[in-house]
């Protein structure tokens, strides 16, 4: 091959290149096809890579002169490749937007199925056992009197004992008002309706300046009361026990320990056999070892007594003619004994990997 076939054969390979990369690069209708024209041009046995390999074949006069034009539409090959991917991602988004909004290969997102609060679910089971067993259920409102909250209750005015129950104050401008800290102002609404005889449970939401992994500041009670003739503590200790046995089982002991509120004369705290290391099991090692329990084999429920004289004095019935009984117990407890929680707070973050565990 002579030097003048070398000058001649490069010159039309750059005015070949120089002409249709600007086509080949705009027909490109994606990524792939791009990158595909682009090698034709500079890859190993691209057009331009040989057209470089045959400037050795040059006249050493011109090689200068051919080396520079060559660089020049290379640079302007790359520039060009470069504007065109640009070009390609843009309109891909502009497509992507302007789209409808449905992208129908993603998997499907599954409705979940809603289900009842586990506090829901044990308020319901309580009310059953209580109405199968005669009681009627009774509601009040979540901002009571001070009144009824503690006054008719017999707590004396200010007294220490209302400490026991740290409450939330709300400002109104006559009576004074509160969160109440317990259903047993309740009993006094119903009491105050109503006469002798009568059976009531009455759950809701309570509030206490309480926080902390068995405390909250909002939870659940459910308040019973029966009032007649000639009831006795043997009668709210059988339905205690019945009450009991329905909902843990039927081999749960139940006992009562003395114990003081000011409304209920005598008062006690009732207690159920540990329904974790079940202590009627016999197996006396698994008892000591029962982080729930701490080794007593009991765990404590609820609180209860007798409706005390000043009581129904406070609300209008006769305590020569009338007794009664009164209990009132966590249900935030209950629902943690049941499912196992450790921290009652679990119970209010709405974390749904949580409570669907429960159940
Ligand atoms: C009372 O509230 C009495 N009204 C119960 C009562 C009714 C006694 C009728 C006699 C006659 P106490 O403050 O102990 O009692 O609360 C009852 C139950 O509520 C406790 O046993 C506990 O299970 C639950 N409880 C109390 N404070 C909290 C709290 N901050 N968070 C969750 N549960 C609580």
């Amino acid at each position: 091959m002579t030097d003048t076939d070398a000058v001649t054969r490069f010159e039309a390979g750059l005015a070949d290149v120089r002409e249709a990369f600007g086509s080949a690069f705009g027909e490109a209708a994606d990524e792939q096809s791009l990158r595909a024209a682009n090698a034709k041009l500079t890859g190993p046995e691209g057009t331009l890579t040989k057209l470089m390999k045959l400037m050795r074949e040059v006249p050493g006069d011109r090689r200068r002169e051919f080396g520079q034009a060559a660089n020049a539409l290379k640079e302007e090959v790359a520039a060009a490749f470069d504007g065109a991917l640009v070009a390609l991602a843009q309109a891909e988004r502009e497509a992507e937007l302007a789209a409808p909004h449905i992208d129908v290969s993603l998997p499907g997102r599954r409705p979940k199925p809603g289900r009842l609060h586990p506090i829901t679910r044990v308020t319901i089971e309580l009310v059953d056992i209580f109405t199968a067993l005669g009681f009627d259920v009774a509601h009040g409102p979540e901002i009571d009197l001070y009144e009824y909250n503690f006054d008719k209750l017999g707590f004396p005015p200010d007294h220490p004992a209302t400490d026991m129950q740290d409450s939330f104050f709300v400002k109104s401008d006559g009576a004074r008002s509160m969160l109440r800290t317990h259903t047993s102002t309740i009993q006094v609404r119903e009491m105050l309706k109503r006469k002798p005889p009568l059976a009531i449970v009455a759950p809701g939401a309570v509030y206490r300046r309480d926080d902390d992994i068995t405390h909250s500041p909002m939870f659940f009670q459910i308040e019973g009361l029966l009032v007649d003739e000639k009831v006795s503590f043997a009668d709210l200790k059988g339905v205690l026990t019945r009450f009991a046995q329905r909902l843990f089982g039927p081999d749960v002991g139940v006992r009562g320990r003395p114990s003081y509120f000011p409304f209920v004369e005598p008062g006690a705290e009732i207690d159920i056999s540990c329904v974790f290391c079940k202590p009627w099991e016999g197996d006396a090692a698994r008892t000591a070892a029962c982080r729930v329990c701490k080794g007593t084999g009991w765990l404590e429920i609820l609180g209860c007594g007798m409706v005390h004289p000043v009581v129904f004095e406070s609300v209008g019935y006769d305590p020569e003619k009338y007794t009664g009984f009164a209990f009132g117990l966590g249900i935030d407890r209950i629902a943690m004994l049941k499912y196992g929680i450790s921290d009652i707070r679990m119970l209010y973050e709405n974390d749904a990997r949580f409570l669907e565990q429960i159940g």
